[in-house]
């Protein structure tokens, strides 16, 4: 079982990622590829947040006793041919509130004793995770500013997290081979534009989060969104579309795959940028 840790902070996406997974690969793509979940839980926990975003709603923010482990095996089906799939391998996911996550790898401990014990378990998952992705909502970076307090915790915590499993000198670095990384821009459909102007998520990176880009661009950095168009509901929030498609995310299951994604290794970030749809309210 080949387990897959996406870890974010509150908000930066990874709930609504992992339902647009499920949904994205319910169908094979291009090449073939599907994920089949393997327990009822996964394939409810996939529908129902689904549906919601469907009638225009996003999920609600994960709670911080909800921990949710995701299970699928990904096969591959031939197109045509008249044998039944093949199994590629199996992938775990877990969901957690991003609060568990600002608690394991934060500044501030956790005074509760139930979400010291979630972060405990968030730690153990992560240090047995065969592959690791950052999210990184830039959104924040390139509203707020690097001199807003919590895009500032943020980055402190992704620094925490990569150095923790990457090995950095730390002193609770993993003791076992680092797992393969990534740094994942969420949400790009709300800031396209901006991966545009500056070439490639890579160039984003560079640009708005200079220090993480320094220790940390050797990794593979793309973008992903979960949905490629929205709408504006009637007090102005930012919703799904209804007929938003989950594509965005397909550089995701490249990556697992092993796949290269996007311009990943062009240093002076080159032209490809992966960002499906890029607009609001349309
Ligand atoms: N435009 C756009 N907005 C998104 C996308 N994904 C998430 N969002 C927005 O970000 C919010 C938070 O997404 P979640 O998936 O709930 O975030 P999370 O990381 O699970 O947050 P916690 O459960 O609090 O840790 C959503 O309610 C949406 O407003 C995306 O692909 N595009
Ligand atoms: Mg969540």
């Amino acid at each position: 079982m080949k387990k897959v840790a996406i870890v974010g902070v509150e908000g930066s996406g990874k709930t609504v990622m992992l339902a647009g997974l499920g949904d994205l690969y319910t169908y094979p793509d291009d090449d073939g590829y599907f994920l089949a979940p393997k327990n009822f839980g996964t394939a409810a926990y996939v529908a129902e947040k689904i549906e919601r975003m469907r009638k225009g709603e996003w999920p609600s923010a994960t709670a911080g006793d909800e921990m949710q482990g995701l299970d699928w095996t990904l096969k591959r089906r031939e197109p045509g041919a008249r044998k039944p799939p093949e199994k590629v391998c199996e992938v775990s996911f877990l969901d957690f509130a991003g609060e568990v996550y600002r608690t394991a790898y934060g500044i501030s401990g956790a005074s509760d004793a139930s979400l010291k014990e979630q972060a405990e378990e968030l730690k153990q998952y992560v240090c047995g995770a065969d592959e690791l992705i950052v999210l990184i909502n830039l959104r924040d970076v390139i509203t707020n500013g690097l001199r807003d307090k919590r895009v500032q915790e943020a980055m402190w915590i992704t620094k925490s997290i990569l150095d923790t499993v990457l090995g950095n000198g730390a002193a609770d670095a993993a003791p076992r081979a680092a797992p393969r990384a990534a740094i994942v821009l969420s949400q790009a459909d709300s800031y396209a534009e901006t991966i545009k102007e500056c070439g490639s998520a890579r160039g984003v990176l560079e640009k708005y989060l200079p220090h993480v880009a320094n220790e940390y661009g050797w990794l593979d950095v793309f973008a992903a969104n979960a949905v490629d168009k929205t709408d504006l509901d009637d007090d102005g929030n930012v919703v799904p579309a209804k007929d938003f498609t989950t594509q965005g995310l397909l550089p995701i299951l490249k990556w697992i795959r092993g796949e290269k994604v996007g311009m990943c290794d062009v240093p002076d970030g080159g032209g490809d940028v992966t960002v499906v749809g890029d607009k609001k309210g349309t």
